[in-house]
Parts: C-alpha cells; structure tokens; sequence
C-alpha cells in the first residue's frame, strides 16, 4: 500500500473544530474525533489545527501516544515538508535572556554540589518546564521540609578505623550499584532537554547507577531501553491505568525487556494541586480562545494533571495479588507515609517499599521520608518483619548529599532516590551533567564515610546517628544557606496589566 503525500496547505484546510488535522513527525493526523477525549483537553490541539504540532507534541507525550490512539483510518498519511510553510517564531525578550543565560553558564567544572545544577536550571529553563518540575503542592510546606528534616539528623563519628580505602557501592533489589543512591523516577525530561531521560540513561551506563523509568517520561519505555548498555539496570515506576489491560501489557513488556523491580506508585490517586505549575496555564491564555468558545476548558490544571486522568484512582491492597500474579519482577509500593501501611505491604508480601512523599509534590505537610523511617524500622522490628533481606526499604525526597544518605542508611534504609537533582543536572548541562552529579556523590560519599568511621555500607549503622529530634518539627536548625537560595517563594495571583 502506498502511503498518501499530502501538501501543508492541504492540511492547512482543516483547521477548525469540525474537521482538525495535525501533522506529528511528518505525518498527517485527523484529530477531530478525539479533541473532546483529549487528556489535556482540545484547546491545546485546536491551537495547531492545520499545522504542525511536533515542537508542542513531543516533549509531554511518549513518541508512541499519538498512533496507539487514533484509529488507523484517522493516520491521513505523510507530508510533504517542503510544502509547509514554517512557522518562524521571533524569539521572546524573555527567550533571548535564556539563551544569554545558557551560553554563560557556569563552566561544569565549577559545579561543585547539587545545589548549583538547581541553580542554573532554574536559571536557563523555559518558564512552564521550571515551574513544572520544580512545583510542590499546596504551601509547599513539605518540600522544605524535606530537605530541613536531614538537618535535624547529626552524626556521632567513630575514629581511628583506618579508613584509607572506602567503599560505597552496594546492592538494590539484589543489583549491583555503584551508590548507595538510585536515579528516581520524574516525568516530562524533554521539557527540560531535548534528549530527555536518555540522558539519564547514558550518564547511568557509565558510572553503574540505576535509573528508574517513569510511567510519563518524555522518551518512550522502548527509547530508553534501546539506548542501555549490555547488562544495564532499570527499575519502572507504574502508574496503573484503570485500563489494566494496558498496564498488563505494559508490565509484562517490561520485564521482558529486564527490568528489575516495579516500583507502584501509591501516593497519587489524584495528582497535588502545584500552583507553580497552575499559574503558568493562566498566563498562556491567548491562541485557540476563539474555536473553544463555549466549552469547558482545564486551563488551570497545569501540565501534570492534564496529563494525568488515567491514573486509577480506585486502586487498592486488593490488587497487589493480581500485580504478583502478572509479574515476577520484584514488588515496590513508592509513596509509604507512615507505619501502618508500611506493615501492610510487609503483609502483603511485597519485596520493598519507598518512604516518599513524591518530592513534596502530593499531600502537603506530610511527612519527610527520613521521619517516617524511624516510626516505619520500630513497627517493622517489633513484629519481627525486621531486618529482612527479602524486604528493602528506601526513602527519597530532599536528598542533596551523600550525608543525607548515610543518614538515611544508619537509619535503616538500603538506598535513597534522588529525582530532581538528577533532572536539573541534565536540563542544565545534559548527560555529562549528569556524570557531573554521580561524580560528585562519590566524592562526598568518600569523605564523609571516612570522617564517620565506616569503611563499607554496612559499617553505616544505627549507632552514628544522633535523630532524637527528627519528629520535633519547631526544633532550631542551622539555616541551609544554598537550598534557601534555590528555593523560589510562591506567588499570589497577579493583577492584569493596564
Ligand atoms: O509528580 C509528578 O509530576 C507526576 O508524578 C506526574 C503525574 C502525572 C503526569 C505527569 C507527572
């Protein structure tokens, strides 16, 4: 069958909402019937009617999203580029500035801790991608507190150890991993970057890190895992569809692909209201108005939850049988807040759980995840649930050091995510940001276990942590000057301009 060429200003024809044509990656799509079934409404689409919606298109959805839901007959054909015209766009003040920016970005060799990768992604991010990611929910109470709770965990050192060489690599999930430090999942990457978390992938290959693919990461599960090296690990963060045949499908392509432990989300039956993210959709209020008369639009949903309604909301301890029946990768449920649950998935005869609070991002002033360790090792321990090599627990959320690590590691955790800082690191310099960030790790990885006395991960243990006042919340910390720095205030809704 020969495919159909169709020219720009045949597709230029349909531009409205009873006939809407799009071309993706050089092919012509009539969208017309899905507008009203889009996640993230039709206004969005009906705003590239007749044109080309590539640039828009591809950093929020997988490569793949567009053809597994429009029927065949709605794949017009493709197009013959030189018949579209393009659309120059003349660089914003704003975007200009942006460019500066990058071009005078620090030399990566003065990056010297995680905190500057945040710096200059802020900096050198589009507006709506650093609002996306850098977006915590309601007061963003909890991301603060993330990053604060590490402050109220001192050390008690050991000495005279002979510490001349330490080690620092372990195992995940029985996997071996260079850190005692996993790659966590966060969505969207190509916002941030145009190779998206293959940057990740890359810098991860390198340095025998393990990244954790996200459900909505910008590349598609198959991109990521074409780009592995021979032997490379991967770990999947679900969000599980109310269709579960599709994320039967999805699992079971995974573990046939190798990945080594399924990493459920539980802790977004509804996404946070981030109102970062939120704001960003009032301003850019403009084209599409018109043919959207009428309608009902989510503009004020931000990026996240306009891409987020199939995410099942229903889901339950009911179905980690069904999980454990579809798969044999191992079993992690990421978004534990408290002891309860945690003894619940030890029951439930999963291999592991993440004490998180998605990076501050879900119910605000809960807890951090090195709080909840404490009260989460004390339930696990008193039902004898604890210590099991067969049960591993993590933490993530406001680690910026290999301190907060080991905090999180003598505390009891096998190995703790870290999300953000990766991203920022990639978004502001790309894969070799992200070797930067590894690098280091392990410089600071190698210090500080030679100051705290403990040659190996397993010499971090319970005895060199002081966190009697990690669940007193008003206690005086010392001020974290850097992340106080990074750390953007939140805004009230702005006046319209005269
Ligand atoms: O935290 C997030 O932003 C997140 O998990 C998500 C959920 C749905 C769509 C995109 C991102």
């Amino acid at each position: 069958m020969s495919i159909r060429i169709l020219t720009g200003p045949e597709v230029a024809e349909h531009a409205s909402r009873d006939s809407c044509w799009i071309i993706v990656h050089g092919k012509v799509y009539d969208v017309t019937d899905f507008l009203d079934e889009h996640p993230g409404g039709s206004k969005i689409i009906l705003k590239y009617a007749g044109k080309d919606a590539t640039e828009a298109y591809e950093p929020i959805h997988p490569p793949d999203a567009i053809t597994t839901n429009l029927p065949p007959s709605k794949h017009l054909g493709a197009v013959d580029s030189s018949t579209v015209v393009k659309v120059v766009k003349e660089a914003t003040a704003e975007e200009k500035h942006r460019l500066a920016l990058m071009e005078a970005r620090p030399p990566l060799d003065n990056v010297i801790n995680l905190h500057d990768f945040e710096n200059v992604a802020k900096l050198v991010l589009p507006e709506k991608a650093w609002a996306y990611y850098s977006s915590a929910s309601d007061d963003e109470i909890t991301i603060r507190e993330n990053r604060m709770a590490y402050q109220r965990v001192w050390f008690r050192p050991r000495i005279l150890r002979d510490v001349s060489t330490v080690d620092w690599s372990t195992t995940i999930l029985g996997q071996k991993s260079s850190l005692p430090v996993y790659i966590s999942a966060t969505a969207l990457g190509k916002l941030g970057h145009p190779d998206g978390e293959l940057c990740l992938t890359r810098a991860a290959a390198k340095h025998g890190v393990i990244q954790m693919i996200a459900t909505l990461a910008s590349c598609s599960f198959d991109d990521i895992i074409n780009a592995a090296a021979p032997g490379q690990t991967f770990f999947l963060q679900l969000y599980v569809n109310r269709d579960r045949e599709i994320t039967r499908k999805y699992v079971q392509h995974a573990e046939k692909r190798g990945v080594k432990g399924l990493f459920i989300t539980v802790d977004a039956p509804q996404l946070g209201r981030r109102e970062k993210d939120m704001r960003m959709k009032f301003v850019d209020d403009g084209a599409g108005a018109e043919v959207q008369k009428g309608q009902e639009v989510k503009k004020d949903q931000g990026v996240a939850r306009a891409i987020s309604s199939f995410i099942d909301p229903s889901l339950s301890w009911k179905d980690i049988p069904w999980f454990q029946s579809i798969t044999k990768m191992p079993i992690i449920l990421k978004g534990i807040g408290c002891a309860e649950d945690a003894v619940l998935a030890y029951e439930a005869g999963v291999q592991g759980i993440v004490l998180s609070n998605h990076g501050g991002r879900q119910l605000d002033t809960a807890r951090s995840g090195i709080e909840v360790l404490i009260e989460v090792v004390k339930a696990l321990r008193l039902r004898g649930y604890y210590p099991d090599p067969k049960f591993e627990i993590y933490v993530d959320g406001g680690v910026r050091r290999a301190s907060d690590v080991l905090k999180a590691i003598a505390l009891g955790a096998t190995a703790v995510g870290v999300g953000r800082p990766f991203l920022y690191a990639f978004c502001a310099y790309g894969q070799e940001g992200v070797e930067k960030a590894i690098q280091i790790f392990r410089d600071e990885f190698e210090m500080n276990m030679r100051l705290l006395g403990a040659r190996t991960i397993k010499d971090v243990v319970p005895e060199m942590v002081d966190a009697s006042s990690l669940s007193s919340h008003f206690v005086m910390t010392p001020e974290d000057n850097l992340f106080h720095s990074t750390y953007q205030p939140l805004q009230l809704a702005k006046f319209r301009e005269s």
